[in-house]
């Protein structure tokens, strides 16, 4: 296999590194730790690696999320071994040679201190190639509006799991889209609905991980 797909594979699988005896079949085999580092060593440019090696990787973890293949604690695993990649692209971020689509501002509206679902969304679409600021829980709109004003072509991604802080969704949509008519809010989170969404003015419902990742490509595409 060659190595852009076997680092591919590491991250489907969520294999981190070589002492990592997860997943079982691929114990003692390098891990996404040690063939990121190879493929730097290689030559190939970290560009490559993000896009050929680690964003097909999380796409496939994506889909099979979505149909119900692979659970929570897979998609772990393999943002873990994403995470291990990166850290060996962190470098070539900073200096620039490496773009990512966009920023992605995302957050649990304020009341509620839900994450798990949002942290999944956040790890999916960095895995995607975009840079993530994550504003953590209890977000309040005033700083949301602060990060959108720093940070003036991101997109905005509302994480909402109470049927109680959907109304304060509601009004951090509101208030975003008075001031900034054409920013966009992608809002999420099991009680929601399109219908909702339509209601509160947001521009996209994702019910997964996989629905976000795809209408923020879509955007750049
Ligand atoms: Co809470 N809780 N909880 N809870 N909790 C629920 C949500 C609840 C349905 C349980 C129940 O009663 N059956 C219920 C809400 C009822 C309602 O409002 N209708 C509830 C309640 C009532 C509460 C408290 C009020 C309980 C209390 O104290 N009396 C309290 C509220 C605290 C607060 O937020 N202010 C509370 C507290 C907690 C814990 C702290 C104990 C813990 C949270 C820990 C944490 O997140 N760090 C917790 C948990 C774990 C749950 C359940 C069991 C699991 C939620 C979860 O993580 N699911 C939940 C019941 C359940 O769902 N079975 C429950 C897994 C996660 C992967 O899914 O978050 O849906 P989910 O995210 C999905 C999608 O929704 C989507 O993608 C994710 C991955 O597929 N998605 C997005 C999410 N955000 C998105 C954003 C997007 C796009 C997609 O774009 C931006």
């Amino acid at each position: 296999m060659e190595l852009l797909e076997q680092l591919s594979h590491c991250i489907e699988f969520g294999k981190i590194n070589q002492a990592s005896p997860y997943p079982p079949d691929m114990k003692g085999q390098d891990g996404a730790d040690e063939l990121a580092k190879m493929a730097l060593d290689q030559g190939i440019g970290a560009n490559d690696i993000l896009q050929k090696g680690l964003v097909p990787g999380m796409e496939k973890v994506g889909v099979k999320f979505r149909e119900n293949k692979v659970f929570v604690p897979q998609v772990l695993m393999s943002a873990k071994a994403m995470n291990a990649a990166m850290e060996h692209l962190k470098p070539f971020f900073q200096s620039g040679e490496v773009t990512r689509k966009g920023k992605f501002v995302i957050g649990t509206v304020a009341g509620d201190l839900h994450d798990i679902g949002k942290n999944l969304v956040s790890m999916m679409i960095e895995g995607s190639g975009w840079e993530i600021i994550d504003l953590g829980v209890d977000v309040s709109t005033e700083k949301l509006m602060e990060t959108i004003k720093a940070n003036p072509d991101c997109v905005v991604g509302l994480s909402a799991l109470l049927t109680t802080t959907m109304n304060n969704m509601a009004d951090t949509v509101r208030k975003i889209k008075a001031e900034l008519p054409n920013q966009v809010i992608l809002v999420g989170g099991a009680p929601l609905t399109d219908d909702f969404r339509k209601e509160i003015g947001a521009d996209f419902y994702s019910p997964d991980p996989q629905g976000a990742v795809e209408y923020l490509n879509s955007l750049v595409a």
